[in-house]
C-alpha cells in the first residue's frame, strides 16, 4: 500500500475546481446558482459530463434501476466488494453549485488522483451519483440511495409523480435515453465502506476556523403533507359564516404548528416549504389547499412527540374544513461507524489539516448507505455557512483538502 499521502499528493485543486465550473453550466441560473431537478434534462446533461470524462479516465460507467450513476476503477481483486463515494448532482431549485455536485466530484478526483500517483488498491472504487437526493420535484428524498438500500420499493418510487403529475419512472427513461450508460441489473450491491464528502452547509467550521468535519451523524428527519378540503365558494356573495375556507384553515393549522415546534433550545427544525391553494383564482373561496412539512431533531422520541402534537392539530384546527396530514418519510438518526470516523479524524490530522468532530444537521444519502456497511461523512466550510441558496460557495482549497482526506480514507478502505 502507498505511504499516506501518494494519493493526497496527487489530487488536483484545478481540475477539481474546473470540473465544478463546467458542471455548474448544467442548470444555470441567472443569479450564479443551479436549478438542477432530479431526471431533467439538466440532470441528464451533468451525467453524460461526469460519464464523458469517466470515459476519458479508462474508468467504467453503469447505472442501476432507480438511475444511480457509477463510475468504477477496478481494483486488483475484481471479485472484491467495492468501496463506494459519491453524493448527489441534483439540486434545490435555488441551489447552489456545491450541495451534493461537490461530494460526486471529490469521489471522480479521488479516482484520478489514485490513477495519477499509479496506486493500485485491492478493492475496487467506484463513485457514484445518486438519483433524487434532493426530493424538491419527487418526493421522498434521498431516493435512488434509499431504494439502493432497500429502504424503498422500486414500483412504488417508479409511480411517484412530480407537482405537475409527470411519473418518475417516465422521467427516469427519458433521463436514460438522454444519458445512457451499461445497466447494472436490479439495485444494490455488497459494500466494502462508504464515504461522502459535502460541504457543511452550516456556519461551525468557518466560525471555528476548522477545514474538516469529520461527521459522526445524521439527525432523525421527517417529511409530510397536509391536505385541506374545504369549498369553493364566490368571493363576493359568500357570507364568512357559510365558508368553508381551506386556506384559512390551513393557516390556522399553520399558526398552531410553527408555535407548538417553538422548542426552548431551538433544537427542533419544522419548515414548511410548499403551499399550494386551488382553484388559485382570486375571487374564488378555496375549495382545496396543501402544504409539506420538513421536521428533524436529533432524538427520535423528541420526533414522535411533535408528529402526534401536528396530527392533533391538524384534527383540532381544520373544521368547518375537513384535513389530513400524511408522513412520507421518517429516516431514523444515523451514527456513523466509529472505525470510519477515526480514520477521517486520524488522515487529517497527518495531513495538517484543522478538524473536528461534528453531526450533520442536514440528511444525505449516507443515512440510508450507512445501514448496508461502515460509512462517514467528511465536511469542509461554505461561505457563511449558506446553501439551499444560489449564493451557495465555497473555497478551491478547501474543496481540495476534503479531497486529499476522502482518497487516502477510500485508498486505506479499499486495502482493507
Ligand atoms: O434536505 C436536506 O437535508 C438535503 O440537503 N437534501
Ligand atoms: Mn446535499
Ligand atoms: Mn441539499
Amino acid at each position: 500500500m502507498a505511504e499516506t499521502g501518494a494519493a493526497a499528493r496527487a489530487v488536483d485543486q484545478d481540475r477539481l475546481w474546473q470540473r465544478h465550473v463546467e458542471m455548474a453550466r448544467t442548470g444555470a441560473t441567472p443569479r450564479g446558482g443551479v436549478n438542477r431537478q432530479a431526471l431533467s434534462a439538466e440532470d441528464a446533461a451533468a451525467r453524460n459530463l461526469l460519464a464523458g470524462w469517466a470515459q476519458r479516465r479508462g474508468f467504467s460507467v453503469s447505472t442501476d434501476s432507480i438511475g444511480n450513476l457509477f463510475v468504477r476503477r477496478a481494483g486488483s481483486d475484481p471479485t472484491a466488494s467495492p468501496v463506494l463515494s459519491g453524493s448527489h448532482m441534483d439540486s434545490q431549485p435555488t441551489g447552489g453549485r456545491f450541495d451534493g455536485m461537490y461530494g460526486v466530484l471529490a469521489a471522480f478526483e479521488a479516482l484520478e488522483a489514485l490513477e495519477d500517483a499509479g496506486i493500485t488498491t485491492r478493492r475496487p472504487i467506484e463513485a457514484v451519483a445518486w438519483t433524487n437526493e434532493e426530493g424538491s420535484r419527487f418526493q421522498p428524498g434521498a431516493m435512488g440511495s434509499g431504494v439502493f438500500a432497500g429502504q424503498y420499493p422500486l414500483a412504488d418510487m417508479l409511480q411517484v409523480k412530480d407537482w405537475k403529475g409527470v411519473a418518475l419512472g417516465d422521467a427516469l427513461a427519458e433521463t436514460l435515453r438522454a444519458a445512457p450508460a451499461p445497466a447494472r441489473s436490479g439495485c444494490g450491491f455488497g459494500l466494502a465502506g462508504y464515504v461522502e464528502a459535502h460541504i457543511e452547509q452550516g456556519p461551525r467550521l468557518e466560525n471555528e476556523r476548522r477545514t474538516i468535519g469529520v461527521v459522526t451523524g445524521i439527525q432523525g428527519s421527517r417529511r409530510y403533507i397536509v391536505e385541506i378540503e374545504g369549498e369553493e365558494a364566490h368571493a363576493g356573495t359568500t357570507p364568512r359564516a357559510a365558508r368553508k375556507d381551506c386556506f384559512a384553515a390551513a393557516t390556522r393549522i399553520a399558526a398552531a404548528m410553527y408555535a407548538a415546534t417553538t422548542d426552548a433550545d431551538d433544537t427542533l427544525r419544522f419548515t414548511i416549504g410548499r403551499v399550494e391553494v386551488g382553484p388559485g383564482s382570486p375571487n374564488t373561496v378555496p375549495g382545496r389547499t396543501s402544504f409539506t412539512i420538513d421536521m428533524r431533531h436529533p432524538s427520535d422520541e423528541t420526533l414522535d412527540r411533535a408528529e402526534r402534537e401536528l396530527g392533533a392539530i391538524v384534527a383540532g384546527h381544520a373544521a368547518p374544513c375537513t384535513a389530513v396530514i400524511r408522513r412520507i418519510v421518517a429516516v431514523a438518526p444515523t451514527a456513523f461507524d466509529p472505525t470510519v470516523i477515526d480514520l477521517v479524524r486520524g488522515t487529517a490530522a497527518k495531513l495538517q489539516l484543522s478538524n473536528m468532530d461534528m453531526p450533520s444537521g442536514a440528511g444525505h444519502d449516507a443515512m440510508h448507505i450507512a445501514r448496508l456497511c461502515p460509512t462517514g461523512m467528511i465536511f469542509v466550510p461554505c461561505e457563511r455557512g449558506i446553501s439551499h441558496n444560489e449564493i451557495e460557495n465555497a473555497a478551491p482549497a478547501d474543496l481540495a483538502a476534503g479531497t486529499r482526506v476522502l482518497v487516502e480514507v477510500l485508498a486505506h478502505l479499499a486495502n482493507r
